[in-house]
């Protein structure tokens, strides 16, 4: 079967969804193709930290209901190196705040909304080719119920992720890749157990790095530093547990509460860019065009702007004829990108344990540590990045 839209959208991420029903606001009419089902993509733990930008983005645009309801608004974060806490205060230092939302909830949000204004989302339809992008009537090329389908489109969005198949259509030597992969992994849990921390909180310790987070007054995310090699059966719930105790230990730290694990997963690290993050008539964006470690928190917040600036250009496109800002898309979101990018990967290196890191570099760790702790002005830096930079669209 052959149908036709004008935006096809590749992938039901965050990116996906919020560009689909970005562009429903703008009267433009889209699809998108996902090749898992709804209960998989809508259970999927991943982020959990939305930059101020991202929650304007979805209360401005009428998804934002539930979010303001149960999103957990957090004015700082905290951070502990050398047995002891400190706390960074968004709110005192840039008067600006993060909200506590799992990245699920974000999809089931704008799933619900989608579907209610009779938005297509097309579940089980794996994207497998896409052609024509040269052409004023690019397609793609999926499989659904066993067969396989075509839709053609004015243009392409390649919201398909990291190992999406949507960057790998633009033709060899097109796009330009920068990529670092970092020496370690991190092991995740969530547990049914009240967060053991107030706010999100960044440990750094000679057994490396732990993190401290929740989904909910109910539900830890707890996250230590390993090997990428490491294999999950080798650690036991227990083993996991005693880890965290150790790592998260500080003075006046509140204690941790353990709970069942109710899920665990090994996720390695890496930086990776593509430049340009469009070819002709396809736009790359989110995890599909970059991937950030996640220390910063950065990577769906990322996706939300990369699409936000996509819609824009595509509202420009059908309602004036303007092709001014969707040939500046690319340059627009890769100056922003890059300097998220830069915070991640300064938040990784100050906080991670290198595999052959001499003395000095720890002792350089700590000194940066206690650098930013002591310093206002270092803090205003890390507030406004951790909080979200401004996207500027003049380029
Ligand atoms: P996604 O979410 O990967 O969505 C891509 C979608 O495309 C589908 N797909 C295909 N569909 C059809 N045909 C094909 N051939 C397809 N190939 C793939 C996939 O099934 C999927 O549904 O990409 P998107 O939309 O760009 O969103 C990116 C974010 O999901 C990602 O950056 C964040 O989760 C990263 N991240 C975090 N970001 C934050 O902003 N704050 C955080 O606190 C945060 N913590 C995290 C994270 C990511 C993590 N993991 C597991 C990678 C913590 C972790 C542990
Ligand atoms: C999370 O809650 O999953 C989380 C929080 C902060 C990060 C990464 C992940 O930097």
């Amino acid at each position: 079967m052959t149908r036709r839209t004008q935006v096809g959208i590749a992938g039901a991420g965050p990116a996906g969804l919020i560009l689909s029903h970005l562009l429903h606001l703008e009267g433009i009419e889209s699809i998108v193709l996902e090749t898992h089902t709804r209960p998989y993509i809508e259970e999927r733990v991943r982020a959990g930290v939305l930059e101020q930008g991202t929650v304007e983005l979805m209360v401005n645009s009428g998804v934002g209901e539930r979010l303001k309801r149960e999103g957990l608004p957090h004015r700082g974060i905290g951070l502990r190196f050398a047995g002891r806490s400190f706390r960074i205060d968004f709110q005192d230092l840039i008067d600006r705040t993060i909200t506590v939302y799992a990245q699920q909830e974000v999809i089931k949000d704008l799933l619900a909304a989608r579907i209610a204004a009779g938005g297509e989302i097309l579940f089980e339809a794996e994207v497998l080719s896409m052609g024509d992008l040269e052409s004023e009537r690019p397609r793609i090329l999926y499989r659904q119920g066993g067969e396989e389908h075509e839709l053609v489109c004015d243009f392409i969005a390649g919201c398909d992720g990291f190992h999406g198949i949507s960057r790998a259509a633009a033709p060899e030597g097109a796009l330009t890749v920068f990529e670092r992969v970092y020496p370690f992994a991190w092991l995740g849990i969530l547990a049914a157990a009240p967060p053991s921390s107030e706010e999100v909180t960044y440990c750094h310790t000679d057994r490396g790095f732990a993190l401290s987070s929740m989904r909910s007054p109910e539900l830890s995310r707890l996250y230590l530093q390993c090997d990428p090699q490491e294999d999950i059966r080798n650690w036991p719930d227990a083993r996991i547990w005693e880890e965290l105790h150790t790592r998260l230990a500080a003075v006046g730290a509140q204690e941790l509460t353990e709970g069942p694990v109710l899920q665990k997963g090994i996720t390695g690290m890496r930086s990776f860019m593509i430049d340009p993050m469009q070819y002709k008539r396809l736009f790359l964006a989110g995890d599909a065009a970059h991937i950030v470690p996640p220390t910063g928190a950065k990577g769906l917040n990322l996706a939300a702007v990369d699409v936000r600036v996509l819609a824009r250009a595509l509202g420009e496109f059908y309602g004036r004829g303007s092709r001014d800002l969707l040939d500046r898309y690319s340059a627009i979101c890769l100056r922003h990108a890059w300097k998220v990018q830069r915070f991640s990967w300064w938040m990784t290196s100050m906080l991670h344990l290198f595999p052959g890191d001499s003395a000095f570099d720890r002792r350089r760790q700590l000194a940066e540590l206690d650098y930013l702790t002591g310093s206002r002005a270092a803090q205003q830096s890390l507030a406004e990045n951790y909080v979200g930079l401004d996207v500027s669209l003049n380029m």
